[in-house]
């Protein structure tokens, strides 16, 4: 059996701070086997691509948005991308849009930045994970490298949320409050 321990970096878009699908979804990575580095609420996308610096193992970034305003937080992601930054497989889900009645081609806008995946469920991220692996050349033997450095201590301090987000806290550009907002939230993680 394969017991390899993949890691994926998870967040909320950076205008949102809505919490409780964050949670349920870093527990339900978790539950499956993944280290999820988990920037929580109100997280701009250069702290994303930030993230990816810092874990350049990790398989995806997965990022919530429920306030309705997935594109004003992701408009820069094509700069970033043109940078060479955030150059993982990024996920996409939420409430995209505002309104109950959503505009037909708001995907397609989000597609046009350059989200690569736009799910509805989140239970469906495991195996949208396996597929993006399945399709990408010697991710699995990054991270059973990765594993194996875990298993010497040298990452210990990175698989366990309050560790990771303390550190990128430590180096988030964000106001005082909401930084707090996003500790409350990991100390109860
Ligand atoms: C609780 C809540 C709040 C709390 C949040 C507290 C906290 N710390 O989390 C507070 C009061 C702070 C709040 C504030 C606001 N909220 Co609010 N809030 C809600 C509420 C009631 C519940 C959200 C929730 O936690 N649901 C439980 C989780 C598990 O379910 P979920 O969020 O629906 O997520 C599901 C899917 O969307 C999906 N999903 C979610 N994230 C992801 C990520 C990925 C990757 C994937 C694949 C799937 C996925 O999976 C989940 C399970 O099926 C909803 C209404 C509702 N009944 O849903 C409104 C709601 C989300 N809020 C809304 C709004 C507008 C706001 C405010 C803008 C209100 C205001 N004018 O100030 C602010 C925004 C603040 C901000 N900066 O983001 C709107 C969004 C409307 C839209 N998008 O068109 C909603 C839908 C209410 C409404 N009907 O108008 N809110």
């Amino acid at each position: 059996m394969d017991t390899t321990r993949h890691l994926v970096i998870l967040g909320v878009a950076g205008s949102d701070a809505h919490a409780v699908a964050n949670h349920l979804i870093a527990m339900h990575l978790r539950e499956h086997g993944y280290d999820v580095v988990n920037l929580g609420v109100c997280t701009p996308l250069t702290e994303f691509a930030d993230a990816v610096d810092a874990h350049p193992e990790a398989e995806a970034v997965i990022i919530g948005s429920l306030n309705g305003h997935a594109y004003a937080d992701l408009r820069d992601l094509p700069q970033l991308r043109a940078a060479g930054r955030l150059g993982r497989p990024v996920i996409l889900g939420g409430n995209l849009s505002v309104g109950s009645h959503k505009a037909d081609d708001v995907h397609d806008r989000l597609r046009a930045l350059g989200v690569d995946h736009i799910l509805e469920n989140p239970y469906e991220l495991p195996l949208v994970l396996d597929l993006l692996r399945a399709a990408t050349p010697g991710a699995t033997r990054r991270a059973k490298k990765r594993n194996a450095r875990t298993r010497t201590g040298t990452r210990a301090a990175h698989l366990q949320g309050t560790g990771t987000r303390a550190a990128h806290q430590g180096t988030g550009t964000r106001a005082a409050g909401q930084r707090g907002s996003r500790t409350a939230v990991g100390s109860r993680g």
